[in-house]
């Protein structure tokens, strides 16, 4: 059988390995029924039924009950009613294999529907830890704007005569000159080929794994994990691995099961190892050199670290000419988003406002890096919050408020997770209907995309993963979003953590990889606004135009509202703009 099949029918075996071994420990402790009865409460609680088969797949599950089902409530999409196996399945093969062939093969077929299933929203009902410091940034010249007219908000009912609708088909440029327009390099829109079967998982990771190794490959001379046997103990040997799972024993070593498409193996970094501060950044899913000694027997004590990062470069890798702005967040729609500051921010940009400095004539691109809009549904109770109830009435207010923009300005608009496509990442451009009530020029991408400005490039990521990396990695928070940024660059990864807070459906390639060092990676999401330099790459999360939610308040967000960083695409000098006050 071809190493290719193996892996396809390992994944299954595995899961159902998974499942069978721990039945006997749960029946002899008697502890189903009464654990059923509590779980069909519990999701019955959130408004969720459960069919008998998902719930004995939950009973039969070996780890923590409580945190499996809060992982599948999390990730349930409020529309579905009734929770299915395929649902659950995705959060059991985290510790699964995803390259290799199974260590414990069984020999009949599944028979349980287990099949991965990608979920389609994540409602935010967790909290998280949110810390409320202010943000900091490298380069923080703030320029406020002094607006002082009086100014009536866009009449919301009638759409702006002067408002074209949108021919149908994919947008790839403006129509403007080759240099001055915004170019897309590369989204998912109309490419998606991920239908969430078990192949798809596999080509996925392989996808993933072969990527990051050819950028790890310039720095470390690797061999594959089954080329170790009796005859390397002792020796020194270096491998790249996808991290299955990291976890600290007893003892307080930390152990590693790392993968590649040869096999597996237990990397162990010892408490006194001088590389075990470092190890604490080591995530599940991630790409990772390691260098140590193998003991032959399945075992190598590691000695040194490698992540795959970005070249060393200090200067900006490309130039341009004009500015950009780089927004995210608007949430039109909400009764939180701040017209009064959008509207000073419109002023400024048409040159109506105090300009001393000349910025505003200089920008010749706005990039919005997702939830445009405050949607419908996202979270439990959200239509307390809602100024407009209607999604497609929030996408008109929207582009009345996009489409008094200065015209020679081109505007650039990714979606978030409050957007109207679907929830599972890489994200398609916003549907045609809703692309027809902005200005023609407008051009709409996927989230990710890869878009260049004026040849710069840029990397748009809503950025969800941030808060997988807030809840993983030691010294990330939301008030600095641009460090969990870092750490995405460093991993070659825009969202390194599999299935956790965020929803990734497994195309056959991986979209997340940062194969090529962009000039600028531009998030959102967070709401906080994080400005860094990284080896070369301008590092940057704009912050929103919603100010503190009462769902926020609770949580402790403190979101950073209605502040602009601006990029100068010659120089790559970043500033950021205040609009918070008049
Ligand atoms: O996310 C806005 C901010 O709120 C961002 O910092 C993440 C945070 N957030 C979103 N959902 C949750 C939940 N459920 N718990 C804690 N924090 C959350 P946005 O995408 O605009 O809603
Ligand atoms: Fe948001
Ligand atoms: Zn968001």
């Amino acid at each position: 059988m071809s190493n290719h099949s193996m892996i396809f029918i390992n994944q299954v075996y595995q899961l159902v390995a998974l499942i069978l071994l721990s039945m006997p420990q749960i029946s002899q402790h008697g502890r189903r029924p009464r654990a059923g009865q509590d779980i069909v409460q519990k999701l019955a609680e959130q408004g969720y039924q459960l069919e008998p088969a998902a719930l004995e797949i939950i009973c039969r599950y070996p780890g923590s009950k409580e945190e499996l089902l809060e992982r599948i409530i999390r990730s349930a999409d409020r529309s579905v009613a009734v929770i299915g196996p395929s649902m659950i399945s995705c959060h059991l093969e985290s510790n699964a294999s995803r390259m290799t062939p199974s260590a414990m093969p069984l020999a009949s077929s599944p028979s349980l529907p287990i099949r991965p299933s990608i979920p389609s929203t994540i409602p935010p009902s967790t909290p998280s830890p949110i810390s409320s410091s202010a943000p900091s940034a490298i380069q923080s010249s703030p320029l406020p704007s002094h607006a002082h007219r009086s100014f009536s908000p866009p009449d919301l009912q009638s759409p702006s005569p002067g408002t074209p609708a949108k021919p149908a088909g994919p947008v790839v440029s403006s129509p403007c000159s080759q240099d001055s327009s915004a170019v897309l390099k590369c989204d998912i829109t109309g490419r998606s080929t991920c239908v969430g079967e078990y192949n798809d998982f596999v080509h996925y990771f392989r996808d993933r794994y072969s990527k990051i190794r050819e950028i790890l490959s310039r720095r470390l001379n690797s061999r594959p994990i089954e080329s170790l046997s009796k005859s390397t103990t002792g020796r020194e040997v270096s491998l790249i691995g996808m991290v299955m799972d990291v976890r600290t024993t007893s003892k307080g070593n930390r152990v590693i099961e790392l993968e590649d498409p040869t096999g597996m193996i237990t990397a162990v970094i010892q408490k006194e190892s001088e590389v075990y501060e470092q190890s604490s950044l080591i995530i599940t899913d991630e790409v990772i050199g390691v260098t140590g000694t193998s003991d032959g027997n399945g075992r190598l004590f590691v000695k040194s670290l490698l992540w795959p990062d970005m070249p060393n470069q200090t200067a900006p890798l490309e130039n341009g000419s004009g500015s950009a702005l780089l927004l995210s967040d608007l949430h039109v729609g909400s009764r939180y988003f701040m017209a009064d500051a959008w509207q000073r921010f419109l002023q400024w940009i048409n040159g109506e406002a105090d300009d001393a400095s000349g910025l505003s004539s200089q920008v010749r691109y706005i990039v919005i890096a997702g939830d445009l809009v405050d949607g419908v549904g996202i979270y439990p109770g959200q239509d307390k919050d809602l100024e407009i109830m209607d999604i497609y009435d929030q996408y008109k207010a929207a582009a009345q408020w996009l489409n008094g923009i200065r015209k020679d300005i081109q505007v650039i608009i990714a979606p978030g997770n409050h957007d109207i496509v679907r929830q599972a990442e890489p994200q398609p451009a916003l549907p045609e209907e809703v692309q027809s009530y902005f200005r023609k020029d407008m051009l709409f991408v996927g989230n990710p995309a890869q878009v260049t400005l004026s040849g710069i490039s840029v990397l748009i990521y809503h950025g969800r993963s941030i808060d997988d990396l807030v809840l993983r990695l030691p010294g990330i928070s939301y008030a600095a979003p641009e460090k969990a940024m870092i750490e995405m660059l460093r991993r070659r990864h825009l969202a390194p953590i599999y299935g956790s807070r965020i929803a990734i459906a497994p195309e056959h390639e991986d979209h997340y990889v940062i194969s090529r060092p962009p000039a600028i990676l531009h998030c959102g999401h967070v709401h906080t606004v994080g400005i860094a330099r990284y080896k070369g790459v301008a590092v940057i999360n704009s912050g929103t135009w919603q100010s503190q939610t009462d769902f926020q308040k609770k949580m402790n967000i403190q979101p950073v509202p209605a502040v602009v960083p601006i990029v100068d695409l010659a120089t790559m000098k970043i500033r950021k703009l205040i609009f918070t006050q008049s």
